[in-house]
């Protein structure tokens, strides 16, 4: 069993980590609208890794005999911009993320809540991964510059990009 104070932390990254979902979603959209298809599927591959996020954390509850609260989740939120603009906002919002997964971890030891401070170290290196994803795709931009073939053509490296995480959660 673990606290009433995790819990509802736990709740809350389940919110956070559905509102990620939401913000791909929503940049996903803009990007196919741009005719970035390629860039509209990556992010919409990001959006299924959250999902997946949020329902890990969401069994892990169940397992422990804590209860699940969906909140309510806030509109997505971006500035509409250049490529790079999109990219350069998609990595302060995982570095948000990170932040938000390490103040779990702290307080798991305050509690010495060991199950859940296991559990986290999953997210701790799902989150190197994250960022380590964005900031290969600023750095590639970067080089690119404001070549519009450039940026066209990581569209398409983009679009390659398999889904990895499970979409059926019951099995989650
Ligand atoms: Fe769930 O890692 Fe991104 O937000």
């Amino acid at each position: 069993m673990i606290s009433k104070t995790m819990t509802d932390r736990i709740n809350l990254q389940i919110n956070r980590e559905m509102y990620s979902a939401y913000l791909y979603l929503a940049m996903a959209a803009k990007m196919k609208e741009t005719g970035y298809a390629g860039i509209g599927s990556w992010l919409t591959v990001q959006y299924h890794e959250e999902m997946f996020h949020a329902m890990k954390f969401a069994a892990y509850l169940v397992d422990q005999g804590a209860a699940v609260k969906y909140a309510q989740i806030d509109a997505p939120a971006f500035a509409e911009g250049s490529v790079k603009e999109l990219f350069q906002q998609v990595l302060r919002h995982e570095q948000f993320v990170t932040a938000s997964i390490r103040e779990l971890v702290e307080l798991a030891r305050v509690e010495k809540d060991y199950a859940t401070e296991n559990l986290l170290r999953w997210y701790i290196d799902e989150q190197v991964e994250e960022e380590k994803n964005d900031a290969e795709i600023l750095q590639s931009l970067e080089l690119i510059g404001n070549n519009a073939q450039g940026v066209f053509m990581l569209n398409i490296e983009l679009g390659k990009r398999a889904n990895g995480a499970p979409l059926d959660f019951t099995k989650v």
